[in-house]
């Protein structure tokens, strides 16, 4: 039986001692049934994560059943694994003249997908994944986003960026030229400069805002400096959160859609190269997101639109829709872990591990 009364603040509160929530733990929570029908389940043995780690709990530890430690791959037709490196450079052709012209197509569809183990949540996507792809362009070329929307619903897409006012994917501006608001079956182009050079994004501009975006409508945009940054092991972590019983606050949080995903499949990233990371937040309901990596510290770029770093620091604050490029390289091998170091984001599912090889 769905209980929404059941808030996620109760929940925390009534865990006491025990540090993480677990898959069980957010299942109860989002008002379904725990996995195994029988309450929370004890610690799986030999799932890894509780040994060495400072997430040792003992008894206390919310349940992970066998092999249900993440979603299958297979349920979501998308793999946070994957999606952590997958930038989508679209296809190019040559303008007249020389200039680049890189186009993507996006369509709006409808679907289920599933937030953390036995958590389905009724997403809208761009392309049948959350977060939508991560498209990546060089400064300076033209770029062109076909867009289809095969949803049940009107949408948009709203670049970060620098354009005209018809292509900024907001209902009510460039209805004449048939952007604005895109009804179901109806399809636009937009089309802009990719400038400024940064870490930007893309969501639907549609109201009720909050819920068009927390349903699953965005994606992290690259738009890369004329020259290049240096050679890096680049990764891409969006900041997102479900709400899963409709009361306008977030059951599931993470980064890259499905709960604790890079605690049980840490990120793997080598001894002393320089790992770069595109971190956004675009978090619906709470008023700030955060990130902090375990053993090190960064340089943050605040939305990468300068190669010279404003900080050298362990733990940053993002509002929503803020993102910062952050470079980093781990002196040691190991297990580090990464997180919101909002706690309460952190339980639901926002944390995960950097493993660190040779
Ligand atoms: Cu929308």
């Amino acid at each position: 039986m769905l209980n929404r009364r059941f808030s996620r603040r109760k929940a925390l509160a009534g865990l006491g001692a025990i540090p993480v929530l677990g898959a069980a733990g957010i299942a109860k929570l989002a008002g379904l049934p725990s996995l195994d029908g029988a309450g929370p389940a004890t610690a799986a043995e030999g799932s890894g994560h509780a040994k060495g780690g400072h997430l040792t709990s003992g008894s206390g530890h919310a349940g992970f059943a066998q092999g249900r430690e993440t979603v299958d791959p297979k349920v979501n037709g998308f793999d946070p694994g994957q999606i952590v490196r997958d930038f989508d450079m679209g296809r190019t052709s040559r303008l007249p003249g020389g200039r680049t012209l890189r186009e993507w197509d996006l369509v709006a569809v409808d679907k289920e997908i599933e937030v953390a183990p036995g958590v389905k949540f009724a997403a809208w996507t761009y392309n049948g994944r959350v977060p939508g792809p991560t498209l990546r362009a060089r400064e300076g070329e033209l770029l062109r986003v076909h867009f289809s929307n095969e949803g049940a619903h009107p949408h948009t897409i709203h670049f970060h960026g620098i354009h005209r006012d018809v292509m900024d994917g907001v209902p009510g501006v460039g209805e004449e030229v048939g952007g604005g608001l895109i009804e179901p079956g109806e399809r636009f182009t937009y089309e802009f400069d990719a400038s400024p050079f940064g870490f930007h994004h893309y969501h639907c501009h549609t109201s009720p805002l909050a819920s068009h975006i927390h349903k699953g409508l965005y994606g992290a945009f690259i738009v890369d400096p004329k020259q290049g940054r240096p050679p890096a092991d680049e990764v891409v972590l969006v900041q997102n959160g479900f709400d899963t019983n409709f009361d306008f606050g977030n059951e599931v949080y993470a980064v890259n859609t499905v709960a604790f995903h890079y605690l049980y499949r840490p990120i793997k990233v080598k001894r002393g190269e320089l790992v770069r990371i595109y971190l956004l937040n675009i978090l619906e309901f709470d008023q700030i997101n955060s990130f902090h990596v375990h053993g090190n510290f960064f340089h943050r770029y605040p939305a990468g639109t300068s190669l010279e770093p404003v900080a050298f620091v362990d733990t940053i604050m993002q509002g929503q829709g803020e993102r910062d490029v952050l470079e980093l390289r781990f002196p040691y091998t190991g297990r580090y872990m990464f997180h919101a170091h909002k706690s309460e984001f952190a339980e639901l599912g926002w944390m995960g591990f950097f493993e660190v090889v040779a």
